[in-house]
């Protein structure tokens, strides 16, 4: 074995990334995809602190959620039980992350400021297609004791962070779509038949508002079979009044051209597969709308709700930015959105949606190559951080 060189052995970067979960599962989402990414791809010792076990055990089942300190796919994950403790200098990261502008406690504050060299400090912010992101991006903001934090924006063009993209997921997807028997056994093993894997097959993942009950009665009466995957405790409501029965993982029912079929509701790397695996994809939030991307499929956001309806104009940035588009399925996305202005008629809606959807899905294709020219939101961090330091 070859002597290790002195560079070797120097410590790895260490970083620290806070999250708390505001709700649901796309601030965990998001926050550990990116701690993997940093562990796996550029060797950071990332510590993820976060406050709620039991969210992220539903995206990552090796969670435990009565640990207060696990290792997890090489990440050190810490229980973030509340704003008290006492931290030393050594304590702190070299980097340090706080999510969505989540308040980092006040004695790891203290401790950073007491830290020689001071830690780099990032906001990671939400993603937003809108304008102002980009003049937003990598903002510095001053602190009290001499520490400087910077705004740290996801995005869409090269002005901002990008998207995060795990090195080698596209040549993975690519694959998977072309392995017939790979989707089969995938699909198989939550008991889709073959019939059903021969038909449309749509995912579907929204909030409680979402117009579920009349697009499934559109597709009830659709001239096209259509299997629709739900993962379990999504539009419970609706799927439990189609299925006649608890809409638990493993239900099923068929009504005219329409199955709808519960899913569990699977690990994160699964939820990709699914996502290539269909023809059309109903995202939400950030997170599963950023995959729908990365799967060059069709999807119809359901963007997260915000008092005023300030989301439709989030929603209305994103739909002017994406070249992946036609008008059906902007006149589609604004309606399953409550931002219409007017009453849709899903059957014309969903008819003319149909009718594009292999349009949509070349257009698709182009909008990766878009966004591949951004860089992935890691590197592009990790290159940020050098430049501060
Ligand atoms: O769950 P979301 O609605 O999350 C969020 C939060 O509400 C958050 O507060 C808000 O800031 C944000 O939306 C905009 O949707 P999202 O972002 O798509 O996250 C879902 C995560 O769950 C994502 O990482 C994919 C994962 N997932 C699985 O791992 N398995 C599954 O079966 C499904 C359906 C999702």
């Amino acid at each position: 074995m070859q002597p290790k060189s002195l560079s070797d052995q120097r410590p790895p970067t260490s970083l620290a990334l806070f999250c708390k979960v505001v709700d649901n599962y796309g601030d965990i989402g998001i926050c550990w995809r990116l701690a993997r990414q940093l562990e796996q791809e550029h060797g950071i010792a990332v510590t993820l602190w976060v406050d709620d076990l039991p969210s992220f055990r539903r995206i990552c089942p090796e969670v435990g959620v009565d640990q207060e300190l696990q290792l997890i796919s090489g990440v050190t994950v810490r229980h973030w039980r509340d704003q008290q403790g006492v931290f030393s200098a050594q304590d702190v990261a070299d980097i340090v992350i706080e999510f969505f502008a989540c308040d980092i406690p006040p004695g790891y504050i203290q401790a950073m400021s007491e830290r020689s060299p001071r830690p780099v400090w990032l906001n990671l912010e939400g993603l937003s297609a809108e304008e102002w992101v980009e003049g937003c991006h990598a903002l510095s903001s001053p602190q009290p004791q001499s520490l400087t934090k910077y705004f740290f924006f996801p995005g869409f063009t090269s002005r901002t962070g990008g998207l995060p993209l795990e090195s080698g997921l596209l040549q993975q997807r690519r694959a998977f779509q072309q392995d017939a028997a790979a989707i089969s056994a995938f699909l198989g093993q939550f008991g889709v038949t073959p019939a059903e894997m021969a038909s449309l097959k749509i995912s579907l993942f929204c909030y409680p508002q979402a117009p579920v009950a009349e697009l499934f009665a559109t597709w009830q009466d659709s001239g096209r079979t259509i299997t629709c995957l739900v993962p379990e405790g999504v539009a419970a409501d609706t799927v439990q009044a189609f299925l006649g029965q608890a809409a638990t993982a493993g239900a099923s029912a068929t009504r005219g051209a329409l199955t709808v079929r519960v899913l569990p509701f699977v690990p994160q790397p699964d939820y990709d597969k699914l996502l290539w695996a269909c023809d059309l994809n109903f995202v939400r939030g950030e997170d599963s709308f950023v995959r729908a991307q990365w799967a060059a499929k069709p999807f119809i956001w359901h963007i997260y709700p915000q008092d005023k309806d300030l989301h439709h104009v989030k929603l209305n940035a994103f739909l002017q930015a994406t070249s992946a588009k036609t008008a059906s399925l902007i006149a589609f996305a604004l309606g399953w959105n409550g931002a219409a202005g007017e009453a849709v008629d899903w059957n014309v809606a969903w008819r003319r949606l149909e009718a594009e959807l292999l349009e949509i899905a070349r257009l698709s294709t182009n909008w990766e190559s878009q966004l591949l020219a951004n860089g992935d939101l890691a590197a592009n961090l990790c290159k940020f951080v050098e430049t501060v330091k």
